[in-house]
């Protein structure tokens, strides 16, 4: 059997501007198809080689695969389909299959407008992928797909979802295979250096109304920390990691975990070769303070903070569960204790205003974090604040839903200001930073990690790449009325998956009925009732 795994060629302004960064679903595939006995697996990296489709074709001519899957978050579906039947015409007889978020959450949508798609592989892949890999080594695909839970599938005209499929329980069995990935390519510009992205946790106790992490991993579970240094001290032994951010959505809630890996990174004495990062939540340093020192002393440098909002009433709108005073006092703990520490805002929803927008500026300067980030609002069409703003939403062109793209257009201004006015705060935060802050910051890791965070900003500048400026053609302050996103306003969200949200509402609004208890967890119960079992057959009309 040969499985060959691409990473669709999606590209967009925003993180990618620090570096080349690893797949790391690939390599988690890849760990797990090799302990089941599959150990003939192609990687191809479409997106960090820029393969062309030709080329992508030519090299799938090349491996001749049994199986061919492909990853798509929302922005990259129509890349990882064309992918696909790229796949499928180059060499017809391969299985393909699809997975990630957005075909976990859109399955109805994407085997209607990709027919060539054979299985959506719902939820995480490890367990699901090596069932469907035996059905097809034993010849039995079409008769044994029924019963392997997690898939969704066309069977002539009706979309069969199969029942949910739990969730990896035993997460120390998962074992990535990095040796996959083409590691010469992975480059991270601040430190000029090799990159990874580990995973640790999956999972968040939190349900904020426009995320869709919390949905997809569902229940929250943490490795043992011992084998996740383990794969670190790999990565550094063997590839010349010398960076890693922690793939997890909240690696520091589970504070016990968090320390036990601290501790063993600083046993082993990994710290004074390989620093780090996360993303996580005001809530869980503000809990830790005392705690940083520790984190600091094992490496890690960069937290990325979800602070989303200047606003209360915003924090409460995206059910944040923090308090805007708390922002404030989690930034300066971190920034105390030497860790860089980047702010992240959510801008652009329908009331967005020259105001707010300012205020988000000047929350930024008061709070005083190193990086800052104004991502666009974006409306995943799985998400609770979608279901409450859908009637804002005109643009279904999954390709620009990047963080980098105004998709909603605020009632008092044109996307094209929204973009400016967004790109004033970056120029005006900046250049402050980068006359007056980074260059005294210090004589450390700090001082270096800024100043190359400042390198990736102006190579992305100058290359036009920050926020997709050359594609929207967008120049200064002058242009924001000509600015052109492009969006391919054909795109519509199909009626099977629209029907089958609403059923889906029911079933979760009678579900919720009968279970109103608290989960200890703290999170709520809709990451269960997200994948319940779908076993129902609902019919495609050819005409969708
Ligand atoms: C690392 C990361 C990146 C890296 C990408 C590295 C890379 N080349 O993959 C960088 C920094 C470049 C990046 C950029 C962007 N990212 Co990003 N990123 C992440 C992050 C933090 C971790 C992703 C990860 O590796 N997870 C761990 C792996 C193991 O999980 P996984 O990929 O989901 O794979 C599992 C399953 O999905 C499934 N699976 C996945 N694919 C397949 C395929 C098959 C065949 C099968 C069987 C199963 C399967 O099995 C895997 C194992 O269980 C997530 C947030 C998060 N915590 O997940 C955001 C996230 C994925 N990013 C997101 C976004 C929007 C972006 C950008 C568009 C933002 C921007 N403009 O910068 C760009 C797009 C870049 C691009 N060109 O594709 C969103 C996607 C949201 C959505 N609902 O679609 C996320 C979820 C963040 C968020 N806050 O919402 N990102
Ligand atoms: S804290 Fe909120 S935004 Fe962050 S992963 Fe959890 S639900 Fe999503």
């Amino acid at each position: 059997m040969r499985i060959l795994l691409i990473h669709p060629n999606y590209h967009s302004g925003g993180a990618e501007i620090a570096g080349n960064w690893p797949p790391a679903w690939a390599a988690y595939l890849t760990g797990s198809l090799k302990a089941a006995g599959f150990p003939d697996v192609v990687f191809i990296d479409a997106m960090t080689n820029d393969l062309t489709d030709e080329a992508l074709a030519e090299r799938i001519r090349a491996v001749q695969p049994d199986i061919v899957g492909a990853t798509a978050i929302t922005p990259s579906i129509y890349k990882a389909e064309r992918a696909l039947q790229i796949a499928r015409e180059a060499h017809p007889n391969a299985v393909t299959l699809l997975g990630g978020v957005h075909a976990t959450f859109m399955y109805r949508q994407v085997l209607t407008e990709a027919p060539w798609v054979d299985a959506i592989v719902r939820g995480e892949g490890e367990e699901i992928l090596i069932e469907v890999v035996r059905a097809i080594e034993a010849g039995q695909w079409e008769s044994a797909r029924r019963s392997i839970k997690g898939l969704a599938y066309a069977d002539g005209d009706k979309i069969v979802a199969t029942e949910a499929a739990a969730t990896v329980k035993n997460v120390d069995s998962i074992t990535p295979d990095w040796s996959i990935l083409e590691w010469a390519k992975y480059k991270y510009i601040p430190l000029n250096c090799r990159v990874a992205i580990p995973n640790m946790a999956r999972g968040c106790p939190f349900t904020c109304s426009f995320c869709s992490q919390w949905k997809f991993w569902r229940d929250y579970r943490v490795r043992d920390p011992r084998k996740v240094v383990d794969e670190i001290q790999e990565l550094y032994e063997k590839y010349d990691v010398r960076f890693f951010i922690l793939a997890d959505e909240e690696p520091t809630i589970n504070r016990k975990k968090f320390v036990q890996f601290c501790e063993e990174l600083i046993a082993r004495g990994l710290p004074e070769k390989v620093q780090w990062g996360i993303n996580t939540r005001v809530t869980d340093i503000l809990r830790d303070e005392k705690l940083l020192p520790l984190y600091r002393k094992a490496g890690l440098l960069h937290v990325s903070l979800g602070t989303e909002a200047a606003a209360q009433l915003k924090l409460d709108r995206f059910n944040k569960e923090t308090k805007v005073s708390d922002n404030k006092r989690a930034i300066k703990l971190l920034r105390d204790n030497g860790i860089v520490v980047e702010a992240q805002f959510i801008v652009g929803l329908e009331n967005e205003t020259a105001e707010t927008l300012e205020e988000t500026y000047r929350m930024a300067e008061d709070w005083k974090p190193d990086l800052a980030n104004w991502s666009m609002y974006t409306p995943w069409p799985y998400t609770q604040l979608f279901k409450e703003m859908s009637d804002k939403v005109e643009i279904y062109d999954f390709e620009k839903y990047n963080f980098v793209t105004p998709i909603i257009k605020p009632e008092a201004m044109e996307r094209g200001e929204l973009l400016d006015r967004v790109m004033n705060n970056y120029r005006r935060f900046y250049i402050k930073k980068a006359l007056f802050h980074y260059p005294w910051a210090g004589t450390g890791a700090r001082r270096r990690y800024l100043l190359g965070c400042l390198k990736a900003f102006l190579k992305s500048g100058f290359e036009r790449k920050f926020y997709d400026l050359g594609k929207v053609g967008y120049w200064g302050p002058q242009s924001k009325k000509k600015v052109d996103f492009h969006f391919d306003r054909s795109r519509r969200i199909e009626a099977v998956q629209t029907d089958d949200w609403k059923a889906n509402a029911e079933r979760a609004r009678k579900h919720q009925a009968q279970i109103e208890t608290p989960m200890a967890c703290g999170g709520g119960h809709e990451q269960m009732d997200a994948l319940q079992p779908l076993a129902e057959m609902n019919d495609l009309s050819p005409g969708l």
